[in-house]
């Protein structure tokens, strides 16, 4: 069983975009914005979507920099969550009922309150790698294992 996400960024050096999430999957963390992939819809216009719906803004460009599976012990579903990265919107950042914009300073990222592997991707992510990885959760969101690697290119996404 696998369950198709999105999750973007913004990062316009030296500051990203990052959300508090209020309610739900993660709540209580700072995180990306996204979400689930819709049945039929493209996972770049998916990306934009949850742009609109968590943070009122538009975004145009972005580029795929990231697919990560990630897997809860004792649970057959497999996330995977495609990472886009973004320097560009239009409109203003607004707090939403599931999440609350804030920028941070990139040496101010706060990963004590984030996913417990974005400490372990978003170097990659900062430095303009691409990558891709699997993660296994374990009780109380703890890394059990972890495979992560640098790639060359991602396709841009067609037909899903
Ligand atoms: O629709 P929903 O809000 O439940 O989507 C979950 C969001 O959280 C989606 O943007 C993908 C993202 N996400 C996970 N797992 C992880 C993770 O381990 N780290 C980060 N940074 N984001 C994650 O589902």
């Amino acid at each position: 069983m696998k369950k198709v996400l999105t999750l973007c960024i913004i990062y316009q050096h030296p500051k990203v975009l990052l959300g508090m999430k209020k309610r739900g999957f993660g709540a209580g963390r700072w995180n990306g914005f996204g979400g689930k992939v819709r049945e039929g819809e493209i996972i770049e216009d998916a990306a934009k979507r949850e742009f609109r719906e968590e943070a009122g803004i538009e975004v145009e460009h972005m580029s795929k920099v990231g697919i990560i599976d990630f897997e809860f012990k004792g649970n057959p579903e497999v996330l995977q969550v495609h990472i886009f990265k973004s320097d560009n919107f239009s409109g203003e950042p607004t707090e939403s009922e599931e999440m609350k914009p804030k920028w941070f300073h990139v040496d101010e990222i706060p990963f004590a309150k984030m996913w417990p592997d974005d400490i372990h991707w978003m170097p990659l992510f900062l430095s303009g790698k691409k990558f891709k990885g699997r993660f296994l959760f374990g009780k109380s969101d703890i890394i059990l294992k972890q495979e992560l690697v640098e790639v060359k290119k991602y396709e841009r996404s067609r037909g899903k």
